[in-house]
């Protein structure tokens, strides 16, 4: 068994940070999950386009609140503390958070991200060819 603490990922190489947003990666695919669950502030006031064409990923806001728009229908979805989004279908999306409060965010990704990814001009993680 392994216990992670976010006072230890904060600082090392498993915090990233991609401007709009800092993901703090407590289990990556070298823990051997299957998957890799983050702890991710965004940042108030921005605006991410996000297009996950290689993975899926499960969003759960425990802190601030903003929205997400599926630009293939251009719906808003209101996101608050205690509500989780899956992007089932890889759905392209500009994730919003509102301009007063940051959003704290636990990510989980399947398959797992390898650790130092940031997103490339189109909103996408490269897919992991190890
Ligand atoms: C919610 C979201 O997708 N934010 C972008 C960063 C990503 N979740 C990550 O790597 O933690």
């Amino acid at each position: 068994m392994k216990v992670i603490s976010l006072k230890d990922i904060i600082g090392s190489k498993q915090e990233v940070d991609g401007g709009n947003w800092v993901s703090r990666r407590l289990l990556l695919k070298k823990d051997g999950m299957g998957y890799s669950v983050h702890d991710t502030i965004i940042k108030a006031g921005t605006e991410t386009h996000i297009w996950y064409q290689n993975h899926l990923e499960a969003v759960y806001c425990i802190e601030g609140k903003g929205e997400v728009v599926t630009l293939r229908d251009n719906k808003v979805w209101p996101i608050e503390k205690d509500m989780i989004y899956a992007l089932d279908e890889h759905d392209e999306h500009l994730l919003r958070a509102h301009p007063d409060t940051d959003m704290r965010m636990v990510c989980v990704f399947n398959p797992p991200i390898t650790g130092n990814e940031v997103h490339d001009e189109n909103g996408v993680y490269p897919v992991d060819k190890d």
